[in-house]
C-alpha cells in the first residue's frame, strides 16, 4: 500500500499526533496527492502538495491568509476548509523540499457526476454565493496563483506549441482530434471579446462537481473545497465548469464516448441555481454564462490534449492515453453543448 512520504517528520510539525490515525489515499483530484487521516474521534485531510503545478506556493498561502482575514465566513451557508497552521504557523509545511498541508475533513457525500438536477441547483447556488460573499474583497490584493490559468488565448497557444513540438506521431484519431480543437477557434475570439467587458471577481476557478461536499442527507451543501485557485477570474469560468461537470451525462474520465450528451434539466437547474446565488451579477455577466459552458469544456479539452502531446507532464494519469481519452470526452461534450444552442442567442456582445 502506498505510504505518505516523510510521515514522521510531518507528524512532528503539527499538534495532532497522526501516528494514532489510520491513513489512506483519498479522493479523485488530478493535482495533489491526498490522504485521509482518521481516528475514532475525528478526521483530517493531509495533502502532498504538487509544486510542479503551483510553482509559487507562497501565492496560495497569501491568498488563503487574505481569505482568513477578510472573508465574511458567517455569510456562507457551508464550510470553506482552509489549511490549518503547523507548529510554526505556516499553512504549508516544508519537509526536505516537499510541501505538505493539513485541512479539516468535512463529512458528507462527494460526487463525480450527479443524478438529480436539484443537486445541480444546490451546487450552482453555493458556488455563486461564494463569489457573492467574496465580491466585497479587493481583487487587486489577490495573487494569480497560476498565471493565465483560464486564459483561453494562452491555452490555445500552448496547445499549438505542443502540436508543433510533440514527439508523438500525429496521425489517425490524434490528427482528427487536433483538427477538431483547431476548428473551434471562434471560442478564443469570443473569449477575447468577453474579457473586455466583464469585471474580474474573486472566483473559485475549479468548480467541478467533485470540489463540493453535500450533507450526508443531500439536503444542502456542507463545504466547498479545493481552494487553491480562488483568485481573480470571471463568473463564466465558475458557471462553465459546473456545466462541464454537472450537465454532462458522463464524467470526464469516461470513455463511453457515444453516450456523452447534455442533460438539459441539469443545465436549467445549474443556471437557475447560479442566478439564485449570483444576484450581484451585471447584465453582461449574466449573458456571458452560456458562453462559459462551451468555453470551459473547450479549455479543458485543450489542456488535456496539450498534456497528452507533451507526454503527460501535468495531470495524474492511470494509463498512457488517458489525457487523449479525456480530450476526446470533452470534444463529445463540446459538440453536444453546441448542438443544444444555449450560447447561440448570446453571440453578439454589446
Ligand atoms: C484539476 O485539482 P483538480 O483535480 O480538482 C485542474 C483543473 C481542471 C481539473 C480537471 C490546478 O483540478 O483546472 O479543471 O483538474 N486544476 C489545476 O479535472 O490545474
Ligand atoms: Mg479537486
Amino acid at each position: 500500500m502506498e505510504k505518505l512520504p516523510y510521515f514522521h517528520q510531518l507528524n512532528q510539525c503539527y499538534w495532532i499526533d497522526f501516528s494514532v490515525y489510520s491513513i489512506e489515499r483519498f479522493g479523485e483530484g488530478h493535482i495533489h496527492q491526498t490522504w485521509l487521516a482518521k481516528s475514532d474521534s475525528d478526521a483530517w485531510i493531509i495533502q502532498h502538495f504538487n509544486k510542479c503545478v503551483f510553482q509559487d506556493p507562497c501565492k496560495i498561502a497569501q491568498n488563503h491568509q487574505l481569505l482568513i482575514n477578510l472573508l465574511e465566513f458567517d455569510k456562507l451557508n457551508f464550510q470553506l476548509p482552509l489549511p490549518i497552521p503547523d507548529l510554526e504557523g505556516n499553512t504549508l509545511c516544508l519537509i526536505n523540499g516537499e510541501y505538505f498541508r493539513v485541512l479539516p475533513f468535512v463529512t458528507g457525500e462527494c460526487f463525480q457526476a450527479i443524478n438529480d438536477s436539484s443537486h445541480g441547483l444546490l451546487a450552482a447556488r453555493a458556488f455563486a454565493s461564494l463569489i457573492d460573499v467574496a465580491s466585497g474583497l479587493d481583487v487587486t490584493l489577490f495573487q494569480e496563483v497560476i498565471p493565465g490559468f483560464h486564459d483561453l488565448t494562452l491555452r490555445y497557444r500552448q496547445f499549438e506549441d505542443a502540436v508543433a513540438s510533440t514527439k508523438i506521431e500525429i496521425e489517425g484519431d490524434l490528427c482528427k482530434l487536433i483538427r477538431f480543437y483547431q476548428s473551434k477557434f471562434e471560442l478564443v475570439t469570443e473569449y477575447q471579446r468577453w474579457i473586455k467587458v466583464l469585471p474580474k471577481r474573486i472566483t473559485h476557478n475549479d468548480t467541478k462537481i467533485n470540489n463540493l461536499i453535500f450533507h450526508t442527507d443531500l439536503s444542502n451543501i456542507a463545504a466547498i473545497i479545493d481552494l487553491d485557485t480562488m483568485m481573480p477570474g470571471y463568473v463564466f469560468n465558475d458557471f462553465g465548469d459546473l456545466v462541464r461537470t454537472v450537465t454532462c451525462t458522463l464524467d470526464e474520465n469516461s470513455t463511453a464516448f457515444e453516450q456523452i450528451s447534455v442533460d438539459v434539466d441539469n443545465y436549467k437547474a445549474v443556471y437557475e441555481g447560479f442566478l439564485a446565488g449570483g444576484s450581484f451579477m451585471t447584465e453582461a455577466e449574466r449573458t456571458s454564462l452560456h458562453f462559459g459552458g462551451e468555453m470551459m469544456t473547450y479549455i479543458m479539452g485543450l489542456r488535456f490534449l496539450t498534456d497528452h502531446l507533451n507526454g503527460n507532464v501535468y495531470y495524474h494519469t492511470r494509463y498512457e492515453k488517458q489525457n487523449f481519452d479525456r480530450a476526446t470526452n470533452q470534444m463529445h461534450l463540446l459538440i453536444a453543448l453546441i448542438n443544444c444552442g444555449f450560447r447561440k442567442d448570446n453571440l453578439s456582445i454589446k
